[in-house]
């Protein structure tokens, strides 16, 4: 497979951009190669500047449910782009925005957009200690909320996959206030609440964890979580960046049936533009400036191309039979991916809630960070060299999810399993 154009592009990009990317974990260091430059992406493939074409289980990291290119969204977007793009005022679309996100989702009572999923996670803390007036906030070990100063402890994705669970640069003081816990362990928390008395604003948690690997959540945690919560005055924030809209149609909360406080959502109610938003409680929300002393803002918030592109998916993801497509795809590649390491002999156990998954190259469980971090990321760095010269384009960490669109065919998932009977056997 020739990559020459991707690497020279990689040359010049490293002279320019901090390590050649604009996000770490596309570097592909963890997996001993160079990232490949993308030239299009159509459905559920992605082409390279070389000309080779792969099925595309990164889907720009969720947000992608649709496939590349989906007709609907483009119209979408060439519709709306032709009246302006950007315009510092209000506009309709983004009330619509917050209605169409609102009836999915009914714990977000009251909604504000903003552009990256940070962005949501960030001002939802900012919210719960200025509504609380309490600082200290928990996070689970290996969680991954964005790259905030006091989110970038012991976190996951790419601050895992390069070995830095926190980062330079993140002054002790805006990280003295995190308190961290293994993920699916209740007492470790109710541990904080006895030690840090009436202190605790928020709980920030992944209700399905996506960035340490996929880890689902263990019978009663997130009600655990809930009751706790409840119990201390404490806000508890679902982060469903990953999780909403992907895991089921209203997310996490959804499917589990808790209601969080607080939501911080994206990728998918972009329609793959640059959206998130966070919202919750009417009375929490009320906070925010100019209702409130919460100051938080942004100039392309609510953005109407992106706002038009996120309603549009979130309609499409309404119609009937989509979250039970979702499914079956995602366990035919789950069920697919196992054998092949059962047959090759590699130890292995795979963990999935509908369309997201993780292949964990060691025998599990994996239920929390340090259960993940017992997988082979020797042999998945081959393992990801191997897959990628047979056209699939993974995740490039063992510490990442994969993600099933509608647009996957049976037969590219059956292609994704073969591929992965051959790689793991060598
Ligand atoms: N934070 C993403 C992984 N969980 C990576 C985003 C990107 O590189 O685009």
């Amino acid at each position: 497979m020739k990559t020459s154009r991707s690497e020279a592009i990689f040359a010049r990009a490293q002279e320019i951009i901090p390590g050649g990317v604009n996000s770490p974990v596309r570097a592909c260091r963890s997996v001993g190669t160079g990232p490949l430059f993308i030239a299009a992406g159509s459905a559920a493939t992605v082409t390279d500047v070389d000309g080779n074409q792969y099925i595309d289980m990164i889907g720009s990291w969720g947000p992608l449910i649709l496939g590349h290119n989906h007709p609907e969204i483009i119209e979408a977007i060439t519709t709306t782009m032709a009246h302006g793009t950007s315009f510092g005022a209000p506009t309709e679309i983004e009330v619509t925005f917050a209605e169409t996100l609102r009836a999915a989702v009914p714990s977000m009572e009251m909604v504000r957009a903003v552009s990256s999923g940070t962005e949501a996670t960030m001002s939802a803390l900012r919210l719960a200690r200025g509504a609380t007036g309490r600082a200290k906030i928990i996070k689970a070990d290996g969680g991954y909320h964005g790259h905030a100063d006091c989110l970038l402890v012991a976190a996951g994705s790419g601050a895992a996959t390069l070995g830095i669970p926190g980062s330079a640069g993140v002054p002790a003081g805006a990280a003295q206030d995190t308190l961290v816990v293994p993920y699916n362990d209740l007492a470790a928390v109710e541990r904080c609440f006895a030690d840090h008395p009436a202190q605790i604003a928020a709980i920030i948690i992944e209700p399905v964890a996506g960035n340490m690997g996929l880890v689902v959540p263990a019978q009663g945690y997130l009600q655990g979580l809930r009751d706790l919560c409840t119990k201390h005055g404490t806000i508890l924030i679902f982060d469903e960046v990953m999780t909403g809209f992907r895991v089921a149609f209203g997310g996490a909360q959804a499917l589990y049936g808790i209601k969080p406080d607080l939501t911080t959502i994206g990728k998918i109610i972009g329609g793959g533009l640059p959206a998130a938003a966070f919202g919750g409680r009417a009375d929490i929300m009320r906070n925010l400036a100019p209702l409130g002393s919460v100051y938080q803002a942004g100039t392309l918030s609510g953005n109407p191309v992106a706002m038009a592109a996120g309603v549009r998916a979130m309609q499409i993801l309404a119609r009937p039979g989509t979250y039970e497509r979702l499914e079956v795809a995602g366990q035919r590649l789950a069920d697919g991916l196992l054998s092949a390491a059962r047959d090759a002999g590699v130890p292995a156990c795979v963990n999935r809630v509908g369309s997201m998954l993780t292949l964990f190259l060691c025998d599990g469980p994996v239920t929390d960070y340090a259960s993940a971090k017992l997988a082979d990321t020797t042999r998945f760095a081959s393992f990801f060299r191997a897959m990628r010269a047979a056209g699939v384009f993974l995740p490039p960490s063992q510490f990442e999810a994969m993600f099933v669109s509608l647009a996957h065919t049976d037969q590219q998932l059956d292609h994704i399993i073969a591929a992965a009977r051959t790689a793991l056997r060598s």
